[in-house]
């Protein structure tokens, strides 16, 4: 599974992974989700547990008149599921906060993300938020974007391998291995024969390095002028505050 690629952290602090997340998500939805806001709903494992607490709220009353945003069709599955009142970027250009997770952060707090195939519905709505939280466990925390996690650039059907060829060729990509990601979208292990495809219809290459990438600005702003590419999963200079379960209990970087 995706979770293989990273070292387990959890043993050494006698937590689980799953505990580590809900620690942090829920703590991101207490802390920075109040009645009457807007909020983006993130995708993957530990975002699940923030739109858990969400659900939890409402229900007990402790969070009353909020809509929200969902960033994939599983999360809108799961907030249904929950009776959460969702909304769309139609009617509510403007968030008040988001909630999310992330493959990587560096220093800088600029994410990797996209492991999980949403990336596109993810940037369109954190990019809309007034707070962008990120929840994380240290195993997450890198020095430098791009060894530790593929980046996934969502790229059209259309001429796909010539939009690879594009994306790889760029010298803000320099020592890329592009990997047309196969099965199923929200996990760059490439499980199936099929190609992945995303909730928007597109593909997804996910570009390995070897190296830390020099210039993560650069190269997001190069691979997003690509025609052909809808976008990618580097997400620069957007988030407020990441929250970080770690072995010394839950920090929060600014
Ligand atoms: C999602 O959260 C993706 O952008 C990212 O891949 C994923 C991280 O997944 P997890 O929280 O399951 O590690 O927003």
């Amino acid at each position: 599974t995706r979770t293989s690629f990273r070292s387990t952290i959890s043993l050494e602090m006698g937590k689980s992974q799953d505990e580590l997340k809900k620690e942090v998500g829920y703590k991101a939805v207490d802390d920075y989700v109040k009645s009457g806001m807007v909020v983006g709903l993130g995708t993957g494992s530990t975002a699940y547990f923030a739109v858990e607490r969400v659900g939890q709220l409402l229900k007990s009353g402790e969070l009353k008149d909020i809509v929200c945003i969902p960033t994939s069709v599983r999360t809108k599955e799961q907030a249904e599921s929950l009776d959460i009142p969702l909304v769309t970027l139609d009617t509510h250009s403007n968030l008040d906060v988001s909630i999310d997770g992330a493959d990587e952060v560096d220093p800088d707090l600029n994410l990797v993300k996209g492991g999980g195939g949403a990336l596109l519905r993810e940037k369109m709505v954190e990019i809309m938020s007034e707070k962008f939280i990120v929840i994380v466990d240290e195993s997450k925390l890198t020095d430098g974007l791009g060894p530790g996690f593929p980046v996934p650039v969502e790229i059209t059907p259309f001429c796909h391998e010539h939009t690879m060829r594009q994306v790889a060729g760029l010298a803000s990509c320099e020592g890329c291995k592009p990997v047309l990601r196969m099965g199923s979208s929200s996990s760059n292990v490439n499980d199936g024969d099929e190609i992945a495809v995303t909730d928007n219809g597109n593909y997804i290459v996910d570009l390995h390095f070897d190296t830390p990438i020099k210039d993560a600005r650069k190269m997001a702003e190069d691979v997003k002028n690509v025609c052909g590419v809808v976008d990618h999963g580097l997400f620069c200079d957007m988030s407020t505050v990441v929250i970080i379960a770690g072995s010394d209990g839950v920090s929060v970087k600014k």
